[in-house]
Formats: structure tokens, C-alpha cells, sequence
């Protein structure tokens, strides 16, 4: 795959900041004028490189002064997009960030960026790979701070390196078959080539494997866990997320079936990310047939969750609803509500709590945060490398490739799986690249041609 290369004639602005009125605003230039647009909107000479520097900035065609800003140049490539890039620290108003931009663009060969092209434009100058692409997307998107973690992480490349270091390993292992399907005449090459080679293979299947193993927990961390409220009519669910959220997000009344659509709302357990999810009520008597709908769509809901909390009412020591039976216990948690009508633990399977005294809710959320830790794989000191469906398929495509690999019957076919691996890889990082293999035969074997 050919990896697009920067457009060198277009240099791009736009402001990094988001609109309105703030301390600071910065608008950032990249490209091959970014110098001169430099010059002129300071009506002098560059400023020294990589530090900053107090400006007056100017309309080049009126003259007219429009901020006096921390400038920033950057000479290519030692510049976050790999070109020549300019950074203006300007005074947050709207008017002097609509004055530059205007300005801007009123000069000839320069247009605004389009979504994402400062990035694009580093990844094509081999400033970052893809993962790292990924992870700078989710930092800017990051909520929590378990997310902020995970992201920065891979933006500094935790995944691009592993990457690399598979991609090294690999072409070194091709290398050497390689050699032995062209040149096995060649006495250098040692007899036990394949099975050597192979022996490398399993190594790398372990370590892939262990990587992905903590995917789906990466993902969950990046995405966020979906935490189903359910239960009987009336036993409080609806309570339950109110309390959780600090806000009336959803209606309580003393009416069974009060709750007909499922409500949403975005809690942080110590920087860990949950969609807690209230449902209508479980009612299997119920005729109604928006009462049943409703049902329908908890369950359809449930179904889709990480996790279901299960309220069931203190006072009425009967189980769950039915329906619920099913859920598997590693991906339900029951509660017992309403603690404050009963005197002892009527339910004694359950976590007690009273939504109406507070009793219990702070245990309630240390379950919840012990289960989402497990479930997003925050238990390690390290985050998970892979974050992303994109990148759990493109690493399973490899795995599958090695595994097929070692049970390969020709060393032609061991070679193709290895390729394929390497693809998948390069796929993952945004680079593939095979003619580095047979860089690296020759390179390695030195067998002079
Ligand atoms: N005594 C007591 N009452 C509670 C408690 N929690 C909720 N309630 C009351 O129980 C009633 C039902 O609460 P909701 O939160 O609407 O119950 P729900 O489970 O959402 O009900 P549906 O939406 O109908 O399924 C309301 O009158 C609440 O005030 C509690 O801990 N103790
Ligand atoms: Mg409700």
C-alpha cells in the first residue's frame, strides 16, 4: 500500500483552539510558505527558531494591527507535521482570531486545513504512524483520566513501538526464509532454517496473543462500559441513576412503570468511563403494550451492556425478575433498594443500599468501580496497547496468519503466511512496506549481488 505523501505546495492554517472568548487562541500554519506568511503577518524578519517571540501582527494589506502575540517557528522537519510550521499564541477574542484568519486568507497559496490535515500531514512525513494518529484523537477526546492514560500512551507510541518491534523480528525471520527458498544452495544458510525460524514464530504468537487478550478491556476503557440498570417495576432503578448522576435525569414516581425508554447518563468512576442505563421495568404480567415494549427494550438493551446491574426491592426477599435468570453472573451485579423499609438484611445474596437514606452507595460504587476496572483492564500499571476494533482486526489478521504459519507444509507457504503477518501489521501501523525484506536479505546474507 502506498502510503500518501503530503501535498509540499499547499500550506494550510487553521485555528488548534475551539471559538469564543478565551485567554489564548492559537492558529497554526503549516507548509512551505509558512515562513513568509510569518515574515509578513509580523512585518519582519523570522524569529528564532523553536522558541517564542513577542510580535505585533499585522493585515499584510492594510497594515492594520490585529494582535501583539507569542509567535512560534518551526523550520521542517523538526516540526510536529514534519514541515516548515508557524504557531501564533493570539488573545482568545473572537475579532482577533477572525481578523488573523481573515487576513490568512486573503494570501495568495494558502488555504484552510480540512479536518485532521496538520495530523495526516505528520503521519504522511513519518512523524507518527497510525496507532499513534489514533491515540493523539483519543487524548483530544479523552474524558476521564483513565482514558487520558491509555491515550497518551499510545499517542507516544507504546503500540507503534511493539509494532515495530514485531515488524523488525519478522522481517528478520522472512529474511532468513527468504534466503533459503532462492539461494539453498548457498552454504551459508543453515539446514535447520525453518525450524529455528519457526520456534521464533511461536514466540511472537505468544507475545500477539497477550496483546490481545487485553484488547477487548482497551476498547472498553476507550469506549466506555455500558452498565444496565434493571429489575421489577417500581423497585427504584429510575431512583438509582438519579443519585448516581447528581441529577434528575430521569422521572421517579411511586407508579409502577413509570420509566418507558431506556435514559442514559455518563458517570467517571475514578476515571474509568460508565453509561449507566435506565430501563422499564421488568413486569411479565403486564399487558400493556407500551409497558411491554418498553420491556422489550430493556432486554434488548441488557443484552448489548458490558455489565447489568440488577435492583431487586429489600421488602419482597423474592429474586429478580425471570427474564434476568439468564445474565451471567460475571456480568450482573444484584442490589437490594429500599434497605430502609427493612430491619436486617432481608436479601442477604445482595448489596444493600436505600437510594431515599443514602445507605450503601458508596459500597454500591466501589463494586461498580472494582467491575469496571476488571472489565476496561485498568487493574495492571500499564494500559492496554490495543484500543481500537481497527486494530484488534488488523493484530488478529496477523495472529492468524503466524498460526498458520507453523503448521505451513512448504517453506514457500511458512514465507507467504509471514508475509501476510507482515502486512496485517503494516496495515495496523499505516505503513507496509515488503520490499524491506529483501533489504534485509541481502543486507543480512551479504551475499553480494
Ligand atoms: N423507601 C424508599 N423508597 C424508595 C427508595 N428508592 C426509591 N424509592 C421510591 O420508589 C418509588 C419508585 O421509584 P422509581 O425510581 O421510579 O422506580 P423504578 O424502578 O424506576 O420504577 P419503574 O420506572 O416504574 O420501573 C418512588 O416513589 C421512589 O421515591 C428507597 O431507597 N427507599
Ligand atoms: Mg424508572
Amino acid at each position: 500500500m502506498a502510503k500518501p505523501k503530503s501535498n509540499r505546495l499547499d500550506t494550510i492554517y487553521a485555528p488548534a483552539t475551539a471559538r469564543g472568548r478565551s485567554a489564548l487562541a492559537v492558529i497554526r500554519i503549516s507548509g512551505p510558505l509558512s515562513g513568509d506568511l510569518l515574515e509578513r503577518l509580523t512585518a519582519a524578519k523570522k524569529p528564532p527558531e523553536r522558541r517564542a517571540s513577542l510580535r505585533r501582527l499585522v493585515d499584510p494589506e492594510t497594515g492594520e494591527a490585529l494582535d501583539r502575540a507569542l509567535v512560534l517557528w518551526f523550520r521542517g522537519p523538526a516540526s510536529a507535521t514534519g514541515e516548515d510550521l508557524a504557531e501564533l499564541h493570539l488573545h482568545g477574542g473572537p475579532a482577533v482570531l477572525d481578523g488573523l484568519l481573515a487576513a490568512l486568507g486573503r494570501l495568495p497559496g494558502v488555504r484552510l486545513a480540512e479536518p485532521g490535515e496538520f495530523a495526516r500531514r505528520a503521519f504522511a512525513n513519518d512523524k507518527l504512524d497510525l496507532t499513534q494518529v489514533e491515540g493523539l484523537a483519543d487524548l483530544v477526546a479523552a474524558e476521564t483520566a483513565g482514558q487520558r492514560r491509555q491515550a497518551l500512551a499510545q499517542a507516544e507510541g507504546s503500540l507503534a513501538r511493539r509494532l515495530a518491534h514485531w515488524r523488525e523480528t519478522l522481517i528478520g525471520i522472512a529474511a532468513y526464509v527468504e534466503a533459503h527458498l532462492d539461494f539453498s544452495e548457498e552454504e551459508e544458510i543453515p539446514k535447520d532454517i525453518l525450524a529455528r525460524s519457526a520456534a521464533r514464530v511461536a514466540a511472537l504468537t505468544v507475545e500477539m496473543a497477550a496483546v490481545l487478550a487485553e484488547a477487548a478491556a482497551g476498547e472498553r476503557l476507550r469506549d466506555g462500559i455500558a452498565c444496565a440498570l434493571l429489575g421489577a417495576p417500581n423497585v427504584g432503578k429510575s431512583s438509582l441513576l438519579n443519585a448516581l448522576a447528581g441529577r434528575e435525569a430521569a422521572i421517579v414516581t411511586d407508579r409502577p412503570g413509570t420509566t418507558r425508554d431506556p435514559i442514559e447518563v455518563a458517570l467517571d468512576l475514578e476515571g474509568l468511563p460508565v453509561t449507566l442505563i435506565d430501563t422499564a421495568g421488568l413486569n411479565p404480567e403486564s399487558d400493556d403494550p407500551i409497558e411491554r415494549e418498553g420491556m422489550r427494550r430493556a432486554l434488548a438493551r441488557a443484552s448489548a451492556c458490558d455489565l447489568a446491574l440488577i435492583l431487586v426491592d429489600a421488602t419482597c426477599p423474592l429474586c429478580p425478575p425471570d427474564a434476568l435468570a439468564a445474565l451471567p453472573p460475571e456480568r450482573s451485579l444484584v442490589v437490594a433498594n429500599k434497605c430502609d423499609l427493612v430491619t436486617g438484611h432481608a436479601n442477604s445474596e445482595a448489596l444493600s443500599i436505600s437510594v431515599k437514606t443514602g445507605f450503601g452507595l458508596p459500597s454500591l460504587l466501589s463494586a461498580l468501580t472494582l467491575r469496571a476496572r476488571s472489565l476496561q483492564g485498568s487493574e495492571g500499571c500499564e494500559p492496554p496497547l490495543v484500543t481500537r476494533a481497527r486494530q484488534r482486526r488488523a493484530l488478529e489478521e496477523a495472529l492468524s496468519a503466524l498460526q498458520r504459519s507453523l503448521t505451513a507444509s512448504l517453506p514457500e507457504l511458512f514465507a507467504e503466511e509471514l508475509r501476510l503477518a507482515l502486512h496485517s501489521i503494516g496495515r495496523l501501523s499505516g505503513r507496509v512496506d515488503v520490499e524491506d525484506i529483501l533489504d534485509r536479505v541481502f543486507a543480512e546474507f551479504c551475499i553480494g549481488k
